[in-house]
């Protein structure tokens, strides 16, 4: 048979097959369209001089997985596929997630002019080669090229005659000097812009935006895409998802927003941040600064389309090499995650519709009576006078003693705010507004007056301090100032700041104008970008709604983390439902409206890990659930779990049924205070993690990778996570489960309630869980300073140090400990802490004093030694024969 009549039967045989998967009579695509199902040699034949046929060249070979879309929110037709100059090959994919209109090889949009090459990178200028189908193109683009420092890569894409939005916040800090080598190259193709970032060390391609995809930059829609080098990545948050992130055409939208977290849903946070594991366990990460709303698309390729609908094309490479490595180098230029004060890692009690000071004292006085551990009580909107912020409600009338009696047994107390002021006050009866307006400091509609909208203000009429301007900081100052004047809160919890509106842009609803209806609009909630928030086109000091949309959560939680400080001179509490890179530096986040399900508690385990990798390590979602009713069971194991958050609280929405820790009878009440005892038991070790991060960047909450890396069975895993590198939580996740089969990496593992070892070289191992246990295990090779856990911090942090010593197969162990009062506010102290490192060597444990600068009694009282080959006949401490000792043959612990 010659080469002709081959190509002709497979034509047919492809037309039948389509004709039979589509099961349609009528099939009207034309042979020649069906790309996919014709080999390569078919179409060599072709008449070159046609410019379809050119085109379609260009299109054959590329496989579905590699097809990226060029009529994103549209239908398109051979037509006006075409006449965007791309490749148009309908298929049978039912989830119609296949692009039918997709972009050819080669598809050249700028090229480059000119390039400036030196060591510390290169600059290019790109000029237009091809408009894309959205208005105003950006005729010439800068690529700057940086390296900055050994393992990060900094390239910026940005219009050369214009100025663009550019987030200022986080502020990133100036790189001083450049590396002298660099762990990765990058390579730029001229003819057709495009950039490729290798790792130099294994010659890993790491993102690679040559010949493919369409390069897009105008005004309203900037467009990059690249092949990734694994399908193993992490975060782009805020969504719902099962922590590995699925790389089956999944659209990721970013946009702040308010809604109950479900799957495909775009959050409270925005943060265009991933890590990727590359073969041999190599990591890196990715992050685009840029604050607007965006879609980001992961396909099988494995790749990633970027899509921002503003501003410029900011990236950041982080070369690692180990995923804690990348967190610490993302950290370094977001900015390092806040020294949370001692007390706020108690546990937290809260609730919506404690509606008087009494019921929030009884909901108190029911848990400190059950001999709960717990640290500080909450109260939401309930307290305000109307749900305007800075009023007490009369029913909350006395509210400063109970602070005081709170404060004078070593609890604390915080409360909620709400950004919006209310606007409908008679005059002169309500300063915040009155001041506000006075000091001009809301955010303005198009018309230059405070933008209202609706939230639970009463009387309603609602508008929204702008905190990007510099005035907003004295005022929200003054306000708070004036509040803690009536009672001590200790910390703030900023809720609603996605900005989360009632109505739709604002009362009036927007004008209509090109902020606030986009050309392309990511694939939001609401399907509208003003969907209750903000018109897009308000203004605030730095720019349109549009641009700092993403930004405001950050801009209220620096004015108010320094108001903290300023008003009660210890360190400040924060907490922030919206989110975005960097506010690590200043607040906690709680992971919002959460259902009382099971589903939602598993969740809740990638989210916390997300969320540490995002730079925002003290992080919990409400224990037992938010929105709905919890179930004892439920809420049993959800007490575990969230003993084990870095940030522990059990809250609940006005409508649903009490689920406190005295809520469910004795035996829950006895198997809550289990695991909150074991919380405060390693305190002292969480409180060190919480100083690394602060220090270097690393992360409190790890997933399983982090530790071992070149384990690929750990890529997978989200059920379980570690506190630091020492410290393995396995929380029961399902109904009516008391024994769990949980992946262990090679190690040995000690169980940290018998002491008891498993060894694992990387297995399956089935552990217990009784209904009234989370299992923990402590890692070899670690030592983890403890205390005995009393019912608040402030009296277990004077109880009596142990460590747990955990040899691993060398017979080594190692660990550090910081110490501070606690509560002083980092930049005023001077370098007022301890910091103490142990080591066990074989048959010495030494510890050392790195820094005592903190003077305070630190007594080491139990040292428990696990994982002894053999029985020791003697203990010399500091050089003393020492007489008090056990060891146990059995279970290997002294
Ligand atoms: O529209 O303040 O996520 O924790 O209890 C609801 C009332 C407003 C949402 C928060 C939730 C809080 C609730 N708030």
């Amino acid at each position: 048979m010659d080469k002709a009549n081959v190509c002709k039967i497979l034509k047919i045989v492809g037309f039948i097959l389509v004709v039979l998967l589509l099961g349609i009579v009528v099939v009207v695509y034309k042979l020649e369209h069906h790309t996919e199902v014709i080999p390569t040699q078919c179409k060599i034949v072709l008449n070159t001089e046609n410019k379809l046929e050119k085109l379609q060249q260009s299109c054959i070979n590329i496989p579905n997985e590699k097809k990226f879309d060029c009529f994103p929110r549209g239908i398109p037709d051979q037509n006006s596929c075409n006449l965007r100059g791309c490749c148009w090959s309908p298929i049978a994919d039912f989830n119609k997630q296949i692009p039918s209109c997709y972009y050819p090889a080669n598809f050249r949009s700028y090229k480059v002019t000119n390039v400036t090459k030196s060591i510390e990178g290169e600059t290019l200028l790109l000029s237009i080669t091809r408009q894309s189908v959205y208005p105003k193109n950006v005729k010439t683009l800068l690529v700057q090229i940086s390296f900055e420092t050994k393992s990060r890569l900094h390239i910026i894409i940005k219009d050369y005659e214009n100025e663009r939005f550019e987030p200022p916040y986080p502020q990133i800090p100036a790189t001083k000097k450049t590396p002298e080598t660099t762990d990765y190259i990058v390579l730029v193709d001229d003819d057709n812009f495009g950039f490729a970032v290798i790792r130099k060390y294994t010659r890993t391609v790491i993102f690679d935006t040559r010949n493919i995809g369409g390069f897009i930059f105008s005004d309203q829609l900037l467009q990059l895409s690249a092949l990734i080098s694994s399908k193993y990545i992490y975060g782009l948050g805020e969504q719902t998802n099962n922590f590995l992130l699925n790389t089956n055409w999944e659209e990721i939208a970013l946009f702040n927003h308010d809604t109950t977290p479900k799957e495909h849903t775009n959050l409270y946070g925005s943060h265009p941040f991933y890590i990727a594991m590359e073969e041999g366990g190599f990591s890196h990460g990715v992050f685009l600064l840029n604050s607007n709303a965006m879609d980001i698309i992961l396909q099988p390729a494995p790749a990633i389309t970027y899509r921002p609908i503003g501003g410029i094309l900011d990236f950041y490479f982080f070369l690692g090499p180990s995923p804690d490595n990348v967190i610490q180098q993302y950290t370094e230029i977001i900015g390092r995650p806040f020294l949370p004060p001692y007390w706020s890692l108690g546990f937290h009690l809260c609730r919506w519709g404690l509606k008087s000071l009494k019921d929030t004292m009884d909901l108190w006085e029911r848990n400190r009576d059950a001999g709960i551990p717990f640290d500080v009580i909450w109260n939401d909107i309930d307290y305000m006078d109307n749900r305007n912020d800075f009023t007490i409600s009369p029913n909350f009338t006395g509210l400063g003693d109970f602070v005081h009696q709170l404060h004078n047994i070593g609890m604390k107390y915080v409360i909620i705010l709400d950004p919006g002021i209310a606007s409908k006050l008679p005059s002169n009866t309500y300063p915040a507004y009155d001041e506000g307006i006075k000091q001009n400091i809301f955010i303005q509609n198009s018309s230059g007056l405070a933008l209202e909208g609706i939230i639970w203000n009463y009387p309603k009429g609602t508008v929204f301090p702008d905190f990007t301007n510099p005035r907003t900081t004295s005022y929200w100052l003054q306000m708070l100032t004036k509040l803690y004047k009536e009672f001590q809160y200790d910390g703030l919890w900023l809720d609603m700041n996605e900005i989360s509106n009632f109505v739709n842009g604002s009362i009036y609803g927007c004008d209509d104008n090109v902020l606030d209806n986009p050309p392309y609009l990511p694939k939001i909630h609401g399907e509208r970008l003003n969907y209750l928030t903000l018109c897009m086109s308000a203004k605030h000091y730095i720019g349109f709604h549009y641009d700092v949309h993403n930004l405001y959560a950050f801009a209220e939680s620096m004015v108010t983390n320094s108001a903290l400080s300023l008003i009660r001179k210890k360190r400040p509490f924060v907490l922030s439902r919206a989110t975005s890179p960097g506010i690590g530096h200043y607040a906690a986040h709680w992971t919002g409206d959460v259902l009382s399900t099971w589903d939602a508690m598993k969740h809740s385990v990638g989210d916390i890990i997300s969320f540490n990798m995002f730079g925002i390590p003290m992080v919990g979602a409400d224990i037992c659930g938010y929105t709905g009713n919890t179930t004892k069971e439920l809420c049993q194991r959800w007490f575990q779990l969230g003993a084990f958050y870095s940030f522990s609280r059990s809250h609940n929405s006005i409508k649903a049924n009490d689920q406190d820790a005295t809520a469910f009878g004795e035996e829950f009440i006895l198997s809550t205070k289990k695991a909150l005892e074991m919380r405060y038991r390693f305190l002292p070790y969480l409180y060190t993690l919480f100083w690394k991060a602060n220090q270097y960047g690393e992360s409190v909450i790890r997933p399983l990778f982090f530790e071992f890396p070149k384990d690929e069975n750990t890529y997978t895993q989200n059920t379980q996570f570690l506190w630091g590198p020492g410290l393995l939580i396995i929380p029961v996740l399902q109904e009516k489960v008391i024994s769990i089969t949980s992946y262990f990496p090679q190690s040995i593992w000690f169980d940290a309630y018998t002491l008891e070892s498993y060894e694992s070289n990387g297995t399956y191992i089935t552990i217990s869980a009784p209904l009234d246990k989370i299992p923990l295990f402590l890692r070899a090779g670690y030592i983890i300073p403890y205390q005995e856990p009393s019912q608040t911090v402030e009296k277990s942090r004077k109880n009596p140090f142990g460590l747990y010593v955990t040899l691993n197969d060398t017979l080594q162990a190692t660990g550090t400990m910081y110490w501070d009062d606690g509560d002083t506010v980092l930049s005023f102290s001077d370098q007022q802490y301890n910091l103490l490192e142990f080591n066990y060597n074989g048959t010495l444990m030494k510890s050392s004093v790195l820094t005592w600068n903190y003077e305070t009694t630190m007594t080491l009282d139990t040292i428990y030694v696990m994982g002894l080959s053999n029985k020791f006949s003697q203990i010399f401490i500091n050089g003393q024969n020492h007489s008090y000792f056990n060891y146990d043959s059995e279970l290997k612990v002294g």
